[in-house]
């Protein structure tokens, strides 16, 4: 535990729901502070308020930092460590840290922590979910909802993390019991210089963790870590030993641990192929807590988890043709697990809804899977005319303002046997407060068809 000192002074950089549960924890630590934010009315400044003195406060720029006497920063996920300021700082010797690291100095029972590009929510709910189904009392949050600091508390057998590439940057040496990269796909291309830089923050997540699960389709989740640290790895193809993986049969296929049959995928609510991927990355962590795979209580778990809405959620069937809100594929690796878990090649039977906030990404990876499952691309939102190019004249496609349009539209030239998708691959933020409002905009348009 490296111990808060009385020889540091410290600064909290932002003041969202990240700096908050920051300020909360030092503040019951008795420790000073000073808090800068570059927004002049930053969302948590009342509270705040009520937790340290009005003139250790700074709002409107970060620059005060330079003028400060700190030596170490606890940075919001949100602000980019290359932002000049910090970056001129880091050079000077001031140390960045994040929530993330304040809570493995004082986490007090095993903590797991997973990452990856899309399905950390997901896994995080799931693995959480089993834990508790055993017996254990599992709290989840980290980027999934609670901040990790606000989770501390006694008598919990384990926190379940999600983490995103963000914090990691902040977290020199997590040294979680259990670590996994899920994927690792382009995301935040415009806070990364590249799609190497992103997967460095990701593979952050393994330092000196004590297990790791990893994905086998996906070299850039591969950890690597000293001799003896158990490793278990998942695939969606057939398993070698004491991998998970999956050998079809007639009626769909069985998730395996080398040959041995777990589940079959009819027993399992969660449906397409990259969630039974998900599926198997929670078993093989469960094994590596300790616990039994095949518990009759984490059966009865899988078959009743549906998932979490706005991923893939099945909102309506109307008029034969099936309505998804995928609004949580905000980026190009969740909108092609989308249409290769619910496409069906000889088909083309998928009306695709995307656009929105890019982020800077690389749209070109959609066009082969879109050319084989997608009948129309119906496009929204600021980014909508970079995923047109790179469709190209793959499909057909066409340009609308709002999704009330889109809806209008679609109802009018989808057939019975369709599936509708909301499925983004891009951030709202241009056009909605978050993705939750955007796929509860689709699902109320729909309801009212
Ligand atoms: N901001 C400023 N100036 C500041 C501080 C922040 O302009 O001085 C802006 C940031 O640029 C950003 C916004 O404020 O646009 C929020 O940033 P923040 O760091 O204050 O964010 P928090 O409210 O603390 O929320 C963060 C995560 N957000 C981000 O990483 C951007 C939340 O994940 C997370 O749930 C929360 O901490 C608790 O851990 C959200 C997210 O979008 C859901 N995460 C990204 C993702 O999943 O792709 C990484
Ligand atoms: P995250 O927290 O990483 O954003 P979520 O569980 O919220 O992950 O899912 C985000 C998006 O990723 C959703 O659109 C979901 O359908 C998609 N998704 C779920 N599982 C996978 C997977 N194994 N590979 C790629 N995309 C996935």
């Amino acid at each position: 535990m490296s111990l808060i000192g009385s020889d540091r002074v410290r600064a909290v950089v932002g003041l969202g729901t990240t700096g908050l549960s920051c300020v909360r924890f030092l503040a019951s630590q008795n420790i000073d502070f000073y808090i800068v934010d570059s927004r002049e009315n930053p969302p948590g400044l009342e509270q705040a308020k009520s937790l340290c003195p009005s003139e250790r406060i700074f709002t409107g720029s970060l620059s005060v930092l330079e003028t400060l006497p700190v030596t170490e920063l606890y940075v919001s996920p949100g602000i980019s460590l290359k932002t000049p300021v910090l970056a001129s700082l880091a050079q000077k010797g001031v140390v960045m840290r994040g929530d993330i690291d304040l809570f493995c100095d004082y986490a007090n029972a095993p903590y797991v922590a997973i990452t990856g590009s899309n399905a950390k929510s997901t896994v995080t709910t799931l693995v959480a979910l089993l834990l508790e189904a055993c017996g254990k009392k599992a709290v989840a949050g980290g980027n999934l909802g609670t901040p990790a600091l606000d989770l501390l508390s006694a008598g919990v057998d384990f926190y379940v993390l999600e983490l995103s590439s963000f914090q990691l940057e902040t977290t020199p040496a997590l040294k979680a019991d259990l670590a996994c990269i899920l994927n690792v796909s382009e995301d935040h291309m415009d806070r990364y210089d590249d799609l190497y830089e992103y997967q460095r923050a990701k593979q952050r997540v393994y330092r000196g963790c004590k297990a790791a699960v990893c994905n086998k389709q996906d070299i850039l989740t591969a950890p690597l870590l000293a001799e003896g640290v158990p490793v278990r790895a998942f695939t969606t193809k057939s398993p070698d030993l004491k991998e998970y993986g999956m050998l079809p049969d007639d009626n769909g296929a069985w998730l395996c641990k080398g040959v041995q049959r777990l589940y079959h995928t009819s027993d399992i609510a969660l449906q397409g192929s990259h969630n039974h991927a998900n599926v198997l990355a929670a078993l093989a962590m469960i094994e590596l807590l300790g616990l039994d795979v095949l518990d009759q209580r984490i059966a009865e778990t899988l078959k009743t988890f549906r998932g979490l809405p706005h991923r893939c959620e099945n909102v309506r069937v109307y008029q034969g043709v099936t309505y998804i809100n995928d609004s949580k594929g905000t980026n190009v690796g969740a909108t092609l697990a989308a249409l290769q878990g619910l496409g069906r090649a000889s088909q083309k039977n998928i009306l695709l809804i995307a656009g929105g906030e890019g982020k800077g990404a690389d749209f070109s990876p959609l066009a082969s899977p879109v050319a084989e499952f997608v009948r129309k691309t119906y496009l929204f939102g600021k980014d909508a005319q970079a995923i047109a190019n790179a469709l190209l004249e793959t499909s057909e496609y066409a340009f609308f303002s709002t999704l009330d349009e889109i809806v209008e539209t679609v109802k009018l030239e989808a057939q019975e046997g369709d599936i509708v998708l909301l499925s983004p691959a891009c951030a709202s933020l241009d056009m909605y407060k978050n993705y939750e409002v955007r796929g509860e905009h689709f699902a109320r348009l729909v309801r009212a068809l």
